[in-house]
């Protein structure tokens, strides 16, 4: 938990520490797929016509590695994780937003959601994970795809994810309705609106 250089200080946001390993966190029980033919991605919502990518198609979209630091808003961060993913253009080719389309939704299983800009969405720093530091996620990480949004606290970066919906407003995802900040920015400490 300790400063590894000088340089760090200026990737570290305010209140948070370091931590070489990876803690997991999430609420309610960890997916073991069995029947991957079972598996999609939905895109649906605000779209000019909702698409549905199954799991064959989506591991056969162009991939690229990204490297990312990552900040959990209950205090931990950890630089310099190495991922292989698919950009969300590669997705975005599957539809087209209607403009009145500003928010997304982001759904993973057991009904699990988090919210986020369709702006802070199409970042190409956004991405749908595959590979963690060049192992395929682990169920507890996301297995099969987790959705990585780098610049906001790491509770938007939905493990387990089936969906993403377009919407015209913001709404509160799970923990968003249960007082954490509907955007996250970890510079500016958007934690919890009940502090
Ligand atoms: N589907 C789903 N994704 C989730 C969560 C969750 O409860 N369910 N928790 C979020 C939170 S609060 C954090 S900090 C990160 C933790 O990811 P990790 O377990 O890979 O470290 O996942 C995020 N994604
Ligand atoms: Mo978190």
């Amino acid at each position: 938990m300790a400063m590894n250089n000088a340089s760090d200080a200026t990737r570290v946001p305010p209140g948070q520490r370091l931590t070489n390993g990876f803690p997991v966190l999430h609420h309610g029980e960890v997916p073991y797929y069995r029947d991957m033919s079972k598996w999609d991605l939905r895109l649906f919502g605000l779209v000019e016509e909702e698409a549905c990518i199954t799991y064959n198609a989506f591991m056969k979209l162009p991939r690229r590695t990204f490297a990312n630091d990552i900040h959990c808003v209950t205090t931990w961060s950890k630089l310099d994780n190495e991922w292989e993913g698919v950009a969300v253009a590669a997705v975005m080719a599957h539809v087209k937003p209607k403009p009145e389309a500003k928010y997304v939704m982001l759904h993973a299983e057991h009904g699990w959601t988090t919210n986020l800009p369709l702006a802070d969405f199409l970042r190409d720093t956004s991405f749908f994970a595959i590979k963690h530091n060049g192992e395929i996620l682990s169920p507890e990480h996301g297995y099969p795809v987790r959705m990585v949004v780098p610049h906001l606290y790491f509770w938007k970066s939905a493990k387990w994810l089936r969906g993403v919906e377009f919407m015209a407003a913001d709404k509160p995802g799970f923990w968003e309705r249960n007082g954490y900040n509907m955007y996250g920015d970890p510079w500016k400490e958007q934690r919890y609106d009940w502090d």
